[in-house]
């Protein structure tokens, strides 16, 4: 699969984090509600140390609520971490963001001790929307490219709480296969970077294992075909994506399949479950 980022990339989004890091009091993590794994850059951990951080479960309308409620559970368990679902563009959950900064450093955050944090994840997960929605006024464009300075600005929550105004970007890890379909099933890899087919093959194979009842409904499926490529045939020929001759056009209806899927349109679907087997889950050929 082809991707966007390039090793000297990688390598200034590294060096700019990290000379950011000594400057804040702690991380607010976003990762995707659907994929909390694979969304997340393992490097970051290493970046932050002991510093607390907040693991942000964005998208979290298009995410398994049950699903997401064992993602929160497993996060809590760890050392210096609280973790919490939102909708970035809402203010109810993102306005407990604060809290949860105080209750993780308590000792800042007061009148004359200014908790200072960084919004940091992967390319599209809806960090310049947390930052507009935490801030209450457009701060950041939604879909602009990113890029840290060594000396940040900060916006002042008027809570004790400042943030970086521009958030630390890191790359998803794509090293593992099937996280990488899962990325891309969500829509996190651009465009050009990946094989509709074969990502909706991966995504049909999960779906029918996952939630058969949902994609039945949605696609008025009697029975589930036996596999996930007479599944993408089904879907387009009930949608009419054909070519010459009555056959199926795979191309568009796997688009189709993934659009419907990212806009939530079969259900609100988690692509990863806290103890599963990354490398082996769902796809096409596991
Ligand atoms: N459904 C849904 N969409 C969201 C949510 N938050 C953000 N989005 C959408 O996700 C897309 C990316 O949001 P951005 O805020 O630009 O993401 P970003 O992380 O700043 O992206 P880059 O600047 O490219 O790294 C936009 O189309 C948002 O509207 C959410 O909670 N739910
Ligand atoms: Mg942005």
């Amino acid at each position: 699969m082809k991707i966007e980022w390039y090793p000297g990339h990688m390598a200034k989004a590294k060096r700019q984090i990290a000379e950011v890091m000594p400057k804040i009091d702690l991380v607010i993590e976003v990762l995707d509600a659907r994929l909390p794994a694979s969304s997340a850059n393992p490097m970051l951990e290493k970046l932050r140390g002991n510093k607390p951080c907040i693991k942000v479960l964005n998208k979290s309308d298009l995410a398994d609520p049950g699903v997401t409620d064992l993602w929160v559970e497993y996060f809590d368990q760890m050392e210096g971490v609280k973790a919490i679902p939102i909708e970035a563009n809402k203010r109810s959950a993102v306005g407990q963001i604060p809290k949860l900064c105080r209750r993780l450093m308590p000792h800042r955050g007061v009148p004359g001790k200014t908790l200072r944090a960084m919004v940091v994840g992967i390319p599209n997960v809806g960090k310049s929307t947390l930052i507009n929605t935490l801030a209450g006024k457009k701060m950041a464009r939604v879909g602009d490219k990113p890029a840290i300075t060594t000396c940040p600005q900060q916006i002042d929550l008027r809570n004790g709480i400042h943030l970086a105004d521009t958030p630390g970007l890191l790359w998803p890890d794509i090293r593992n296969q099937k996280g990488a379909y899962r990325l891309a099933a969500s829509g996190a890899i651009g465009e050009g970077g990946m094989d509709y087919v074969e990502v909706a093959l991966f995504a049909a194979e999960y779906l029918m294992n996952h939630y058969s009842g949902p994609l039945a409904a949605r696609y008025k499926l009697a029975d589930m075909p036996e596999s996930a490529s007479l599944l993408i045939e089904q879907i387009g020929r009930k949608r009419g994506c054909l070519i010459a001759g009555g056959n199926v056009d795979l191309q568009r209806a796997s688009e189709l399949l993934l659009r419907e899927l990212r806009s939530g349109l079969i259900g609100r679907v988690s692509l990863e479950t806290p103890g599963m087997d990354l490398e082996k889950e769902g796809g096409c050929d596991s």
